[in-house]
């Protein structure tokens, strides 16, 4: 009694009842088909250098299943305030991939990291982690932009700059440099869409 994989591999030899019997479990075996297999490409997501304090920035994990049955994502979770998914069960069918949006809003700035934790029904590895890492940096915004004081810098903060260009109007010199010109503008593109904390 021999018995060969599908690679050719021979998986059993023997003779007599106790052979068969051991050559029935290893075709058994044969024809069980592996267990879900998580697999990460990367273990370390990099949400940049220049995160602005205060908005959310979104990375995407991608997560394999290499096995032979369907792999039940069950949880994720964060050590990491602030960070939330677009999901957290999901189902990966055999030889898929599912792609997962991972959300991170800096409180302040400064350097930040943490580690996400992937629950799954993967009986080698049912919790698998992804470092996660970046630098937060607060972004200024000048006060003086906004011309109409509603707390941000906005069209009609344009519009009355526009009207004021080439005048001496101090409100609008945000350089001071004597004339609404070129260099306000710049410093008011700068700050433009932006809301003061
Ligand atoms: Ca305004
Ligand atoms: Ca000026």
């Amino acid at each position: 009694m021999l018995v060969a994989d599908r690679e050719g591999i021979v998986r059993h030899i023997g003779r007599g009842a106790s052979g068969l019997s051991a050559a029935a479990a290893s075709i058994r075996e044969l024809l069980t088909l592996p267990p879900p297999t998580i697999r990460l490409p990367i273990t370390s997501l990099d949400f940049g250098e220049d995160v602005p304090a205060g908005e959310a920035r979104t990375v995407t994990l991608v997560v394999r299943n290499t096995g032979g049955k369907d792999l039940s994502i069950t949880n994720l979770e964060s050590d990491l305030e602030g960070v939330t998914f677009s999901l957290t069960e999901l189902t990966v069918a055999p030889g898929e991939r599912a792609t997962v949006d991972i959300t991170f809003t800096p409180a302040k700035g400064g350097p930040f990291s943490g580690t996400i934790t992937i629950s799954s029904d993967d009986p080698e590895n049912s919790s698998v982690t992804v470092a996660i890492s970046g630098t937060a940096i607060v972004v200024s915004v000048n006060p003086r932009a906004d011309f109409d004081n509603d707390g941000e810098i906005g069209f009609s903060d344009f519009l009355a700059f526009a009207q004021a260009f080439g005048t001496d109007n101090a409100t609008f010199d945000l350089d001071g440099n004597g004339l609404v010109d070129f260099p306000d503008f710049l410093e008011f593109a700068r700050n433009f869409g932006k809301r003061l904390p």
